[in-house]
């Protein structure tokens, strides 16, 4: 069995494993850390590693978009220690005072995180939170079945991939591509442009095959579709595995995120969370982190002990100036509107 694939089957059993740990009362010998985060996100040995090094069992448990992870947090029933949401859900959260101001002399490997990282607008100050992953959204797409150019978002309305196209059951990130194929910001707050994005999503409806969470990385590898809506660190995963499969950012601009580290204000384990937020800023366990899942590590540090083939990858670690340009977005939070996102999202998915 090839590495990716071992790699993609064990990730699915740490899941289903770190599940029946939940509510469990056994702790290791200093505590435990309660962490939340999303599926396919982190190197199971990592884990086992803090473990060994610490006393502290890690409870562990996944979700598959923040949405999902907003829902289960918010009711405040549930205490977590650490939590990985991303750039516009740190500001939504921070916003609904869900976060504690971090205690950086606890966490003195957040030094390591790159200048790019830092004073991003949804923490400009770097107060509530710390860089895990990041990412560029993109599609990847099968060579021997796509023999159009790859270059606009448009593809994934083209009749002749009927069937074979999956998305992302992923609310800001589909709402996202429909927005950059008309045009507009991905932030917009205006009704008609959403209205207009929501009329295109139920346009490509019938063209797309299923909304896909994690299980899609392994259906694009083994050939099930053509063309793939994709976070650039699940592309890696693929095309690792897939040589047929390639990634490309649309013309129209994309998405660019940051996925990062925060404490809920309920937390029970906070002395236990800063070690655990510490031990992943650890350059060796941030490159480790980094190679398995696929993502991009926010840690130049860590980059550099990546094999050349990862960190040299433009998939993995686009030109810089691509981050800044215009066409690229990073999401905000749009409280004021978010009831109207939601329902375009239920409509859709309905349709
Ligand atoms: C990995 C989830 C990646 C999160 N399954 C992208 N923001």
């Amino acid at each position: 069995m090839k590495k990716t694939v071992k790699r993609l089957l064990c990730l699915a059993a740490a899941g289903v494993m770190s599940l029946s740990f939940v509510g469990c009362s056994s702790e290791g010998e200093n505590g435990k850390v309660v962490v939340y985060n999303w599926g396919d996100y982190i190197d199971p040995e990592v884990n086992d590693l803090f473990t060994q090094e610490t006393g502290i069992k890690v409870v562990y448990s996944e979700y598959a978009n923040n949405e999902e992870m907003y829902a289960t947090v918010e009711p405040g029933n549930v205490s977590y220690d650490v939590l990985f949401p991303s750039d516009y859900m740190v500001e939504k959260m921070i916003n609904n005072n869900m976060l504690q101001k971090l205690d950086f002399s606890k966490i003195p490997n957040a030094a390591n995180i790159d200048e790019t990282f830092k004073n991003l607008p949804y923490d400009p100050n770097n107060e509530y939170s710390i860089p895990y992953m990041w990412g560029t959204m993109g599609i990847v797409y099968n060579k021997t079945m796509v023999t159009d150019p790859v270059e606009s978002w448009d593809i994934l309305w083209d009749q002749k991939y009927a069937g074979q196209i999956f998305m992302y059951d992923s609310e800001r990130d589909s709402i996202m591509v429909a927005l950059k194929k008309l045009g507009y910001s991905m932030n917009t707050r205006n009704e008609a442009e959403l209205e207009q994005a929501k009329a295109e999503l139920i346009k490509q409806a019938p063209l797309v095959l299923a909304y896909v969470g994690d299980e899609g990385k392994n259906k694009m590898i083994n050939g099930e579709a053509a063309l793939m809506l994709a976070w650039a660190g699940d592309a890696m995963v693929m095309l690792q595995e897939n040589p047929d499969l390639a990634y490309a950012i649309p013309k129209e601009g994309s998405n660019w995120f940051v996925d990062a580290m925060v404490m809920p204000t309920n937390a029970e384990n906070v002395e236990q969370a800063y070690q655990y937020m510490n031990f992943l800023c650890r350059p060796d366990i941030a490159a480790k982190n980094a190679e398995y899942i696929g993502y991009s590590t926010p840690i130049s540090a860590a980059r550099d002990m990546l094999p050349e083939e990862i960190k040299n990858s433009e998939v993995a670690y686009p030109d810089p100036a691509l981050l800044k340009d215009p066409k690229m977005e990073m999401f905000n939070d749009p409280s004021d509107v978010i009831s109207l996102y939601s329902s375009i999202w239920t409509q859709v998915k309905a349709s």
